[in-house]
């Protein structure tokens, strides 16, 4: 089992038999309220018949055709039309399967970037306290998560961390993006400073960190981090595995906060979590500066057996399908507020010690019980077995339910887990 404690889950499992519009049903029948898309993954709605459509008659027609020195229309149509949902130059894409390959390849092509122009010696690769970028060696050493960096040696060399922007003293309760910690991108000077800019390739963070427990970007922050790049020449990697495909009520969180990264990695929403698919997006000038020498000279050394996956490709359609015709990033937007003020009605429960959100995603922080994680686990059990689904990080509530909620479901969604907050040890 992936980051789970497996042999208390052997005990007592959840198990999820069927899942349809808003709900999954359980192997003992019950029906249980979907507040996280799978994980942040199935966007627009379980049991989406186009996309199950899409998928099978792709199988039929063309189950798989190599990837080197072979390819099929499939990722080239795919990607000419995801590149017309970005912003600026962001024109270039790379296929992946998950959220983890994005990240290695997005820090592969950005070290490659520098060295085929010369710049070889910007190997180091600054990530942020508290990030997650999946669970590749990339991902974990640039990833700011104790316990999952701890017990796999040294990993890749030559790696910073930014500090993370979480802070309860000046930011609790914020509805939106908080005032205060734009500053804290300032800390980028400060590692540039020390290792000097020649020896930095690139910059990577979650635009708006989701596994860590929700922590919502201070105004102005990511700006700052975009122009301390610019000035040193140094690549900025959004990670929007959890931000894209319309989880703030934009397309990407780029666009959300109007500012354009050198590369952004994606996953999850782009199949609606139904075919694993994951990519990664690249400005112009990164892929022009491997397009040089011999024309039978490979570009980048890199890929996978599945890059663009004829049936990923397939489900990533009809999911933009979906997407487009139901003006689903449209929805999410028109829903915000009514998310903030049912979120934020929680507000006085006990225990809760912070409250924030942004987008369709809300982050709920429980006091520690002393034993860290705990009361949120307890939440989590709690709230499965009364019939809603929400994800925990420690012991902050994460809730980030799929773009097709209703009102009527949201409030059921808050009357649920304020009853299970309520009756907490
Ligand atoms: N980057 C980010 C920002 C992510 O959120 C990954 C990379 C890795 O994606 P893959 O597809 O390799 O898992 C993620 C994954 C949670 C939760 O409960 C979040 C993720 C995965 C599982 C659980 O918050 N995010």
């Amino acid at each position: 089992m992936p980051f789970t404690a497996n042999r208390q889950f052997k005990a007592k499992p959840r198990l999820m038999a069927a899942a349809k519009g808003m709900y999954y049903t359980t192997v003992d029948g019950r029906e249980v309220l979907d507040g996280t898309a799978g994980l942040w993954c199935v966007n627009a709605g379980h049991g989406r018949e186009a996309i199950a459509a899409a998928v099978q008659s792709q199988v039929m027609q063309l189950d798989f055709a190599p990837t080197f020195q072979m390819g099929h229309p499939g990722p080239f149509a795919l990607a000419d039309r995801l590149v017309k949902m970005l912003p600026g130059d962001l024109n270039h894409v790379f296929f992946t399967n998950s959220g983890s390959e994005s990240v290695d390849t997005a820090l592969k092509i950005a070290l490659a970037y520098h060295r085929v122009r010369g710049e070889g010696t910007r190997t180091r690769l600054i990530g942020r306290e508290r990030g997650y970028h999946g669970v590749g060696f990339g991902g974990i050493s640039v990833g700011g998560i104790a316990p999952n960096r701890k017990f796999f040696g040294s990993l890749i060399p030559g790696v910073d961390h930014l500090p993370h922007t979480h802070n309860l003293e000046h930011n609790a309760f914020t509805r939106g993006q908080p005032t205060w910690g734009a500053h804290l991108a300032d800390e980028l000077e400060r590692i540039v400073t020390l290792h000097d800019a020649s020896t930095i390739a690139a910059v990577i963070v979650e635009p708006l960190a989701g596994s860590t427990g929700v922590l919502v970007p201070p105004k102005g922050y990511l700006e700052r981090l975009r122009a301390i790049c610019d000035k040193y020449g140094i690549l900025l990697i959004f990670d929007e595995v959890i931000t894209g495909f319309g989880r703030l009520g934009s397309s990407f969180a780029t666009d959300y906060f109007g500012v354009l990264p050198d590369l952004v990695t994606v996953a999850k929403g782009i199949t609606n979590g139904t075919i694993p698919m994951g990519a990664v997006f690249a400005r112009q000038g990164i892929h022009d500066a491997f397009m040089h020498g011999a024309d039978n000279a490979i570009e980048l050394f890199h890929g996978y057996t599945y890059s663009g996956h004829p049936v990923a490709c397939a489900a990533a359609e009809a999911t933009l399908d979906i997407y487009e015709a139901e003006g689903l990033f449209e929805r999410a937007h028109s829903l915000t507020t009514y998310w903030e003020d049912a979120v934020h009605s929680l507000k006085g429960l006990p225990h809760l010690i912070d409250i924030r959100n942004l987008g369709l995603v809300a982050g709920i922080e429980l006091a520690s019980s002393g034993q860290p994680g705990a009361r949120g686990y307890e939440c989590l059990v709690n709230c499965f077995e009364q019939g809603l689904l929400v994800r925990t990080a420690g012991d902050v509530i994460a809730l980030s339910p799929p773009l097709t909620i209703e009102t009527s479901q949201i409030d059921q969604l808050i009357e649920r887990l304020a009853s299970v907050v309520k009756a907490l040890s």
